[in-house]
């Protein structure tokens, strides 16, 4: 695989643990804030960079926020709602599944009609399952996902090996952006102690201790988004809890 998944490898390895900073395109069009964002998030430690949306992304958008995101130096990986999210200027993308959706878009048609597009734009691929637990977000509408009953890990890791038996590298875990409750601390973990795959996390994140909790039951990779939309000065604590927690290697 590419230099952004031997970039996340090399830190996981030394027993770092990643937080990303989600950006969605179409909520960052006033003139300088992007830049500021950008900038906050880099000053607060963020590992890299995600671009998405599930609504109302423009391809010019995507454009603009990675030209932005990738004058920090830092990665910038394609977290696509959409087509419209893929754009040229990222270094890579979560090719990923919608593995809980209804609908055969989300299941195979968008990765077919991405394919060549990636290959076109030379976008490194990094394969995920991706899971969204709840029903009540723009994620869960949008990508007609058929939500798991509260509590039942185990059925979280029977997606897990699926996504590990077709062969993703990555599977997230995600309550939806703006959840009102991320999700439980045992799936992670049960993720963690039965496969192989990389654990990424996101939605409702917006503590310190919720972050270091859900690093210390398994999460590899923390996702937030909203909050360095809301409270950037937070950002920096939450990534200062997550980078607490490293493993020996
Ligand atoms: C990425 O959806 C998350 O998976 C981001 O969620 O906006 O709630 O931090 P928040």
């Amino acid at each position: 695989m590419g230099k952004v998944h031997e970039y996340i490898s090399e830190k996981l390895s030394s027993g770092e643990k990643l937080h990303f900073t989600l950006v969605d395109p179409d909520k960052s069009s006033e003139p300088g804030r992007l830049e500021r964002l950008a900038e906050e998030a880099k000053d607060s430690g963020t590992d890299a960079f995600l671009i998405g949306g599930s609504l109302g992304v423009t391809p010019e958008e995507a454009d603009r926020t990675a030209q932005i995101l990738k004058a920090t130096g830092l990665p910038v990986i394609v977290f696509p709602g959409n087509l419209n999210c893929i754009t040229r200027y990222a270094d890579a993308i979560f090719f990923m599944v919608l593995m809980n959706s209804l609908s055969t878009y989300y299941l195979i048609e968008a990765q077919v009609a991405a394919a060549p597009i990636i290959m076109k734009y030379g976008l490194e691929v990094l394969p995920a399952g991706y899971l969204v637990v709840y029903g009540d977000t723009a994620v869960a509408h949008v990508g007609r996902v058929h939500a798991l009953p509260r509590d039942k890990p185990e059925i979280v890791l029977a997606y897990a090996w699926a996504a590990e038996m077709i062969g993703m590298k990555y599977f997230y875990i995600e309550a939806g952006s703006g959840a009102l409750s991320h999700i439980p601390a045992e799936y992670p973990k049960w993720v963690k102690e039965h496969t192989k795959l990389i654990v990424i996390v996101g939605g409702g994140i917006r503590s310190p201790d919720t972050a270091q909790r859900l690093v210390q039951n398994g999460a590899d990779i923390i996702v937030t988004g909203t909050i360095v939309e809301k409270r950037p000065e937070a950002l920096a604590e939450i990534v200062k809890a997550i980078k607490r927690n490293r493993t020996s290697s």
